[in-house]
């Protein structure tokens, strides 16, 4: 903090700030061949993490800071991989007619963990800034409701944490949510652990930020995700989600070829072909199995023809 600090003094250094700042909006690119960064700060620490991005909000209202919340609550699973905690993004919003530093304080009942202890950012009027706090639920953790309580301008926000057994039912149906993944390769970077792609979200805008896989065998093929379904359960449809924004286009950097397949009685079988793909989400629907696990077994990508890309992978029943 000592830099918003420093440049509440010298109005030189308000420009330099407000800079970084528009430096640090765009959403992170995927680039080709992503190159190594350091693994994330641990949780309990406020460093680290992905950065704050601040861009222009709605303007008017209340007045003043006000703390937003993408999200009116937050599930947290018990017994998860904890490469891919429960995640939220919080903020605020500077409502005043004067651009300003919004300083955010976050807490959380123990004994969950939050990624993040404070949000600051210099703050144009009518912007909003946010980033992305992740909530570690240790192991003996009791279910029940938590407290995430955002501090902003003097107003606060609660968001309340529900920390459920992993595979309590209400998932839609999706019968790979929040299961265990293997992946054949992971990306040296730890923002692509295996585990995103059955977290439930599957948008591609926190690529980079700990949704997505990406393999790390560059032009090598086959890439492989195993998820286990915890036991043999009817199957007839699998989505998949590659990495598709309009920057970075499924046509573009996307999964292209893949099979969709089934382990029936501890054999896999190729249960959908799926060739040529460019879109961001694709459906494959097939004769119902019995199956205790799915795979999918990328063949090729768009583009670049590089890696495998893939968001979420969704495992439904006739
Ligand atoms: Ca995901």
């Amino acid at each position: 903090m000592k830099g918003t600090r420093a440049a509440r003094r010298h109005p030189a250094v308000v420009a330099l700030a407000v800079f970084t700042v528009t430096a640090c909006t765009p959403p992170k690119a995927p680039a080709p061949s992503p190159a190594p960064r350091p693994p994330e700060a641990a949780f309990g620490t406020s460093a680290g993490g992905p950065s704050v991005r601040v861009r222009p909000g709605r303007p008017g209202g209340e007045g003043g800071l006000v703390p937003v919340s993408g999200a009116a609550s937050l599930v947290a699973p018990l017994g998860v991989d904890p490469a891919c905690p429960a995640a939220i993004e919080l903020g605020a919003r500077n409502e005043s007619a004067r651009a300003g530093f919004a300083d955010l304080f976050l807490e959380v009942s123990p004994p969950l963990t939050a990624s993040r202890s404070m949000i600051s950012s210099y703050l144009p009027a009518g912007y909003e800034l946010s980033a992305k706090v992740l909530v570690g639920v240790p192991p003996t953790t009791p279910p029940g409701t938590y407290d995430l309580t955002l501090r902003a301008g003097g107003r606060r926000l609660r968001v309340p944490v529900s920390v459920v057994a992993a595979d309590r039912p209400g998932d839609g149906g999706n019968l790979a949510l929040r299961r265990p993944v293997r992946a054949s390769s992971q990306n040296v970077n730890a923002n692509y652990p295996a585990c995103s792609v059955v977290d439930g979200d599957r948008g591609s805008g926190g690529w980079a930020g700990g949704n997505g896989w990406n393999d790390a065998t560059f032009r090598a093929w086959p890439d492989t995700l195993d998820i286990d379904l915890g036991g043999p359960r009817r199957l007839a449809r699998v989505d998949l989600y590659t990495l598709d924004t309009p920057r970075h286009p499924a046509a573009t950097v996307g999964l292209r070829d893949w099979d969709v397949q089934a382990r029936v009685a501890g054999t896999w079988r190729t249960v959908a072909r799926v060739r040529g793909n460019t879109a961001g989400r694709t459906r494959s629907d097939f004769a119902a199995v019995t199956a205790d696990a799915v795979r999918v077994s990328a063949l090729a990508a768009n583009g670049a023809g590089d890696y495998s890309r893939v968001v979420e992978v969704e495992a439904y029943g006739p």
